[in-house]
């Protein structure tokens, strides 16, 4: 089935110039039907992590996620949800698989490099905090 599924790419990227390094890795898999800068709120960045909420590492994820502009990616393609979390990798980047995006350029749990929607439903959540 063609989906559409939200690859954010995260302030620590941003910050270390690999957007173009990160969109290169995804655009020979997927189709880029929308493309954006922008630095969330916190408003913004509670709501899209919300099902975190109460989580030890919340606070700090809402505060390195607003941190400076993030890129948000909307990508199409057959299978496009499951097929971006393979190129993404692993949460924490050290034990992500080489080769993918967080092994490349992740730093720890935190500054993993990337956010990619994990379900349809995920999908259809975050899609509309970046495009409407
Ligand atoms: P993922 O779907 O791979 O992004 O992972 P999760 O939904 O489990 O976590 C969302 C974000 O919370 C991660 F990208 C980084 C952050 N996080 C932490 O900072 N510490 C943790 O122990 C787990 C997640």
């Amino acid at each position: 089935m063609v989906e559409k599924t939200l690859m954010i790419i995260k302030p620590d990227a941003t910050a270390k110039r690999a957007i173009g390094d990160i969109i290169s890795m995804v655009e020979d898999k997927f189709e880029i039907a929308g493309i954006i800068m922008k630095r969330l709120t916190v408003e913004e960045a509670r709501e899209f992590y919300a099902v975190h909420k109460g989580k030890p590492f919340y606070d700090s994820l809402v505060e390195f996620m607003t941190s400076g502009p993030v890129v948000g990616l909307l990508l199409q393609g057959e299978d496009a949800i499951k097929r971006l979390r393979e190129v993404v990798g692993a949460t924490d980047p050290s034990k992500a698989r080489p080769g993918t995006i967080r092994a490349k350029f992740g730093t720890d749990i935190q500054r993993n490099a990337v956010h990619a929607s994990d379900s349809p439903e995920s999908a259809a959540y975050e899609i509309p905090f970046f495009f409407k």
